[in-house]
Formats: C-alpha cells, structure tokens, sequence
C-alpha cells in the first residue's frame, strides 16, 4: 500500500520547444504532468511509495498518463479510465511575454480528470496511507471533484492520514478569486501540511508577507507551512521550529512544475525522518533543478541523485 495518496487530474502536456508567443511555434514537446502527479512521481522517485486517484479518458493520452505513472512506480490501481471524456491537454508558452516566465493554456474543461467524483475515493486506498495530497487545482475542477475532496478529507481524518495542501489557485479554473477562497479556506484548515505562495495567501487570507504568511496560517491550527518563494527559495515553519532555504542559481527553462517538485520532496523527506531544515533545503533544490529543463517530471532527481546534488551544492555540513 502507498504512504502518499495523490489525488487530483493528471494531463498530457504540450510543451512549446522555442520561446515566445504560441502562435508562432511550429513544434511542440509532449510531457505527462499534473500537479498531484508530479508530486506522486516525485514521493516515489525518492524513495517513498505513492499512488494517484483520478481518471483519465480511454484514449492514447490516457494510455500514455498510465503507462507514465506505472514506470515511475506510482501505484494506479486508483486510477480509473473513464470512456465518457477525453483525457485533459494543455499547451505551455515559454519566455513570454515575461522572459523568465511559463504561461499555460489549458483544454481540460470537461475532462476525464474533471470527472473525479466520491465514488472515485475508496477507503481502501486509506488503510496504510501516511499522507493525503491535493492541490487547489482539484476541488476547482468540477463540483464532483470537490465533493471527492471532501470525501477524502473525512476518510484522511477517520484513518489517521496526514493531510498536504498545496494552494495552487489556478484563477481561469475559479469563477473568482472568492469562490477559491470561499472554497479552498475549510480544506486548508484540515490541513497537517501547507504549501502556498504570497499570490495565493494574498487571495486566501489578505497576506503576501512570507513571514505573516507563516504566522496567519499556523495561526488556524496547521502543523507545518512552507512558504514558496520562486527564485528567493523559500521559508518554513513547524512546531517550534523556522528554516529558510535560498534557491540555487540556475539557467530556466520553464519554471511550471517548481512547486510540485518542492512539495514532493519536502513530503518525502519529511517521511523519511528529515528535520524541517534539511528537507526545506532540499525541497528548494529541486524546486529550482525542475526549471532547468521543459517538463514537469524529468529534472526530478532519484534518491541517489539528490544526494550527490545537495553536495555539490552544499558541500560543507
Ligand atoms: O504545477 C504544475 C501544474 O500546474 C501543471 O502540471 C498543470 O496541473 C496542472 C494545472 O492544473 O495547472
């Protein structure tokens, strides 16, 4: 059985391979991505084990998510082929028109993932789960899909599952930045683990500050909060103890899928007994390798691998 339970869509994406407005790019790169996903694959890329609830559409792109997620050792036995809608897409614009910056262009509305629904979450899936990990994209997705959130959330709480929330507040998938919050505030107060950014406290509880961020939201009750803070790394706070971790420097190539692989890591770390320090450290770490490349998933270091970064770059204890 998997320790993390990842549970939101995963999605084909299309990655433009030269910079600049999409209308004219010729050639595009095709990636398996996925907030929940990318965190799925990063649990087990380290080490841990995982599993992803969702759906996906019975179709190539559908094939291709399983297939993926079967390679990197993300258990799919709660991935379910729905025949009814296809599998979401979206298209990423490079370096435009910010020069260091991603733009997404999704075509997921009434996506197999979308269709996420309470049927869709077993308790089964529970039994010997350590942690439940959703985004603010899933409960965005559809009422069924956050229905399934609530749903998953009861199971989490009457099984002793951990709870990780990363805020992700995709705006175009909101019918405003007040239904996010309206909706997304009574899951992040269940919450052991958060994860946001000073764009989305600023639209969940009026703070971009990342030291009043800490404070607003340890203040509700929840245990751990890190803080992501882009090129500026990030900040953490659990029990008693505060760390700050400063991003490496690093050429970009897209920064999408930073924050997965950040909140991955930080959670396999934390499960493998690491103190808030070293797992911010190498949280951040990988939040800035996943921007060396196009694609959410590929820069994801193994075990083994992490290690020998963190040395290079941290080479005195
Ligand atoms: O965090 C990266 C994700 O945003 C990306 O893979 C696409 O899941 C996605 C979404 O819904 O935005």
């Amino acid at each position: 059985m998997a320790e993390l339970l990842a549970m939101g869509e995963a999605l084909i994406q299309f990655n433009a391979l030269t910079r600049g407005p999409l209308r004219h790019v010729t050639l595009f790169e095709k990636h398996v991505a996925g907030a929940e996903a990318n965190v799925a694959v990063c649990v087990s890329r380290l080490g841990r084990s995982s599993a992803f609830i969702g759906r996906v559409g019975d179709d190539e792109f559908g094939r291709n998510i399983e297939a993926w997620l079967r390679a990197e050792r993300v258990d799919t036995r709660w991935l379910k082929t729905d025949p009814g809608a296809p599998t979401g897409i979206y298209f990423v614009q490079r370096g435009y028109p910010i020069p260091s910056r991603s733009t997404m262009f999704y075509y997921r509305r009434g996506s197999a993932g979308s269709r996420l629904s309470p049927e869709d979450v077993e308790e089964e899936a529970f039994k010997d789960a350590r942690i439940l990990h959703f985004t603010g994209i899933t409960p965005a997705l559809s009422q069924s899909a956050r229905e399934a959130c609530l749903k998953a959330l009861r199971l989490a709480e009457k099984n002793g599952v951990l709870v990780s929330i990363d805020t992700n507040i995709r705006p175009v998938l909101w019918a405003s930045l007040e239904e996010a919050a309206r909706v997304l505030m009574p899951m992040i107060e269940k919450a052991n683990f958060l994860f946001t950014d000073p764009t989305d406290s600023e639209i969940l509880v009026g703070e971009s500050e990342p030291e009043k961020i800490l404070e607003v939201f340890r203040g509700l009750g929840i245990e751990t909060v890190v803080v992501k803070l882009g090129e500026r790394g990030a900040v953490a706070s659990s029990g008693s103890e505060k760390a700050r971790a400063e991003a490496v420097q690093v050429s970009v190539e897209d920064p999408i899928g930073a924050g997965d692989g950040l909140a991955g890591t930080f959670l396999a770390c934390q499960m493998a007994g690491r103190n808030l320090f070293d797992s911010l450290r190498r949280a951040t770490l990988v939040g800035s390798l996943v921007t060396t490349i196009r694609g959410d998933q590929e820069m994801i270091p193994t075990l083994k691998d992490l290690e020998a970064v963190y040395r290079y770059y941290y080479p005195y204890p």
